[in-house]
């Protein structure tokens, strides 16, 4: 069985939903990133770089950075309905537009929802979150345009991994009202929500949602 080490407001949804739409067992290792359990030494011992997540194959290889790992996952278990095959006529549109998210889009989402890490000054922290979200809609309104023109999914008609990577993104701006200019992509956000083996997953992660807006409130966060 597969190991994920994950856990609430991190990108191993993103893995969990690929092995929950792919029927793939697995057993939920939570690390608590609000707590710092991703710095221990004991987290390290798994991922040396202190991300979340890293996965454990049955064989007992650990593999990290996730759309690695989701790839591993969708071409071991020939789950081409998530990721086209090397064949497959839509494999360079997959490809590029998993590695547009992850690539470009993520690391702004990073300074977004770690604006501290990257100033000098603390009261710079603000204006680096504000920019970082304006650039994150600009990198958006690109996939904007395609979905509109060509949507509703990433692949036209198609459902794959690259909808559900930015769904998940999607989901956390969505609650922060930051996708009303981004109609295609809440469309398509919506339609992965809506799958119903992911369903209950985007459900948790909006109950934790609220939890951490409340622990926020009351001084919490990302450190
Ligand atoms: N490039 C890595 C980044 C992983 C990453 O940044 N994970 C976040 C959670 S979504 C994390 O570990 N955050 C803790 C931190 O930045 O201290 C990947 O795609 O897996």
């Amino acid at each position: 069985m597969y190991i994920l080490y994950g856990g609430a407001f991190t990108r191993a949804l993103i893995t969990e939903m690929v092995l929950l739409e792919s029927d793939l067992a697995y057993d939920l290792r939570e690390v608590d990133i609000l707590k710092n359990e991703h710095r221990t030494p004991e987290y390290r011992s798994v991922n040396p770089a202190g991300w979340v997540p890293a996965l454990i194959t049955p064989e007992g290889e650990t593999l990290y950075e996730t759309p690695a790992i989701n790839l591993y996952l969708a071409e071991r278990h020939g789950i081409t309905h998530l990721a086209p095959a090397i064949d497959d006529p839509d494999r360079g549109a997959f490809l590029s537009g998993l590695f547009y998210l992850t690539g470009d889009v993520e690391p702004i989402m990073k300074r977004y929802f770690y604006p501290h890490r990257f100033v000098l000054r603390e009261e710079d922290t603000p204006s680096m979150k504000q920019r970082s979200m304006e650039q994150a809609l600009e990198r958006l309104s690109i996939i904007e345009r395609r979905l509109a023109a060509d949507g509703p999914y990433h692949l036209g008609e198609r459902f794959s991994l690259v909808d559900v990577t930015m769904a998940y993104w999607a989901m956390y701006m969505e609650s922060g009202n930051l996708l009303s200019e981004l109609p295609a992509v809440r469309a398509c956000f919506k339609l992965v929500e809506n799958r119903p083996k992911l369903q209950p997953k985007f459900d948790e992660a909006e109950d934790l949602r609220v939890k951490y807006a409340k622990l926020q409130a009351k001084g919490a966060g990302l450190n």
